[in-house]
């Protein structure tokens, strides 16, 4: 019984970090992948931005749930810019592959500034908000601008 217990968590540990290393089939579905999870963090981050532009009533529950999202989401992207999905379905710049480093960089500061807008969100306080949605705005802004086809 306490196997079955221990492989039980193994598993779900396994399905958790498994986004972090997914090997994609093909090339096309890293690309889908990495689309669908720029979309949802997208979408998330603009009903922050609802709230945050007073578009929205501030309601702190819907922000730190949204904020929550985009924080998850920040993390998957970047594994998906493997070898091989620079052609296809894509906006994706040559510049990612050519200047990794520097692209990776980009990466983590998006997820360094959604993990601040989402500890700012806990706080439940629409100013702390505010003042982390700015930042988070421009990494995501700095990276289009850089490594995105218009
Ligand atoms: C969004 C969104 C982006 C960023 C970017 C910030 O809401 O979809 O890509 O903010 O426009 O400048």
């Amino acid at each position: 019984m306490k196997n079955l217990a221990y492989t039980t968590i193994l598993a779900s540990m396994f399905a958790i970090a498994a986004p972090a290393q997914a090997q994609f089939a093909k090339p096309e579905d890293a690309i889908k992948y990495r689309k669908a999870a720029l979309t949802v963090m997208a979408a998330h981050f603009g009903r922050v931005g609802a709230m945050v532009n007073g578009r929205a009533p501030f309601d702190a529950k819907v922000a730190q749930e949204n904020a929550d999202v985009v924080a998850a989401m920040s993390k998957l992207p970047w594994h998906a810019f493997g070898e091989g999905t620079d052609r296809g379905d894509t906006r994706a710049k040559p510049e990612i592959w050519k200047e990794a480093a520097k692209f990776k960089e980009g990466a983590d500061k998006l997820q360094a500034e959604a993990t601040k807008l989402a500890a700012a969100a806990k706080t439940g306080n629409l100013d702390n908000i505010k003042a982390a949605f700015g930042p988070t705005a421009s990494s995501c802004k700095a990276c289009h601008d850089a490594y995105r086809k218009d």
